[in-house]
């Protein structure tokens, strides 16, 4: 072996005084661009809008605080070796060997399972409380459905006189300060649905229901997180085919009056046009459109009917109503479609109709209808005549 002293003084090894930071400074780099990746995301755990998300922000504090205070003391100690029992010249001094000193593995098990000890309680109280189903009369019950690619809201206990319950997509609209307990399916392939600030991510699987717990502070309402008071941001957290990163959520968090005042306003069918492109537009919507998205208009009689087909969707025996295609029936309220990946502008809307795979990757070439597998909305050639009729159809059922 080569002694020490004689290995410091390796040709070539003086000017590289400064290779060793040579050699971490992509490190270094890599170090400050992630770091730039911080600050306020509108998606964070970390900023917590209601209690539940809340509760499990503060579990993360308690495990970085002690993760902190671990590292504090083992880099201290790591520091004060290094200075204290460095290398001298001429010497030659062996640190004390220990092996199977029992009072250190004693130690050195016992200070990692208190910390365990002391993460687990609060870790396992908080499991129970996030799954436990809420109770009392303030509850409000949501169907959702996960589609490729998007989310079908529906409101059991909000109905209208003649029986039809509220139903849209991909907006979920909350009121603050109650909690909201979602029942959850999919149509087809597995998805997550994840609102960050409001709860955890839970799974979304064909077949079967799984349930989420959403609340949002009271005052949440009018907190603007940078997309307007009250809207928070979520998305399909499971990878889930081709345009799985375009299957989001908006949630809108109310005052109780705004929300009722919402709710109201959904339930209220929407007016067939009997003149203008709008007129042209229905008639359109009725031909092509109906294979796929439902809507609940008044026709000029007065007469409330749904058009469109309608779909039931099997989970565990119960049935979740649905359609292959988003419910269009206040589509000009929206503020988002096609997974609230696009701003409902017109322009938007124009070039969706057009060919709506030019807008979001889809794969309508795929859909077999017969076995209700949808993969996205297909390009029905659709002159511009026909487009600006629709266009002023869609955006006038507010
Ligand atoms: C073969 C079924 C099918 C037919 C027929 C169909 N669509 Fe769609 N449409 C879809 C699907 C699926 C989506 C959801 C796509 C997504 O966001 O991933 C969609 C989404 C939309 C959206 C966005 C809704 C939202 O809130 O996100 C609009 C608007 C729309 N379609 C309009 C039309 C019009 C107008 C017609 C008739 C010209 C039509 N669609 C015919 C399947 C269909
Ligand atoms: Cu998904």
């Amino acid at each position: 072996m080569t002694p020490r002293s004689e290995r410091s003084e390796r040709p070539g090894d003086r000017p590289g005084r400064f290779a060793a930071l040579r050699r971490i400074a992509p490190l270094i780099a890599l170090f400050l661009l992630l770091a730039s990746c911080s600050g306020s995301g509108p998606q964070s755990t970390l900023e917590p809008q209601g209690p539940i998300s809340r509760d499990i922000d503060g579990l993360w504090e308690l495990v970085f605080s002690i993760a902190i205070g671990v590292f504090v003391l083992v880099m201290v100690a790591y520091v004060i070796s290094l200075i204290r029992f460095r290398e001298r010249k001429n010497d030659d001094r062996r640190p004390k060997q220990v092996h199977g000193n029992t009072r250190l593995e004693i130690v050195w098990t016992i200070i990692p399972a208190v910390i365990l000890a002391v993460l687990a309680v609060p870790t396992v109280q908080n499991l129970f409380d996030i799954r436990a189903e809420p109770t009392g009369a303030d509850v409000l019950q949501v169907r959702v459905t996960g589609h490729q690619w998007w989310w079908e809201f529906e409101y059991p206990d909000i109905t209208s006189t003649d029986g039809r319950t509220l139903i849209t997509a991909n907006e979920l609209h909350i009121p603050a300060g109650r909690p909201v307990y979602l029942t959850m399916t999919s149509a087809d392939v597995i998805h997550s649905f994840w609102v960050p600030p409001l709860n955890g991510k839970r799974d979304v699987v064909p077949g079967r229901i799984t349930h989420l717990t959403l609340e949002a502070d009271a005052d949440q309402a009018t907190v603007d997180t940078g997309f307007g008071p009250g809207v928070i941001l979520g998305q399909c957290a499971e990878f889930c085919g081709l345009a799985h990163a375009d299957m989001r959520m908006r949630v809108f968090v109310h005052e109780e009056a705004g929300f009722q005042a919402w709710a109201d306003g959904q339930l209220v069918p929407s007016v067939v046009p009997t003149e203008g492109v709008a007129a042209d537009g229905f008639a359109t919507f009725n031909q092509v459109c109906t294979a796929c998205h439902q809507a609940t208009v008044e026709q000029p009689d007065g007469t409330i009917e749904t058009i469109g087909l309608e779909h039931f969707i099997e989970a565990r025996g119960e049935q979740f109503r649905s359609s292959y295609g988003p419910n269009l029936t206040h589509f000009g309220g929206r503020t988002t479609f096609g997974g609230a990946s696009f701003d409902n502008v017109e322009d938007h809307l124009r070039r969706w109709l057009a060919n709506p795979a030019d807008l979001k990757p889809m794969d309508p070439d795929r859909n077999d209808l017969a076995n209700a597998r949808i993969l996205g909305m297909p390009n029905f050639g659709l002159s511009d005549d026909e487009i600006s009729g629709l266009v002023t159809l869609l955006e006038g059922w507010k």
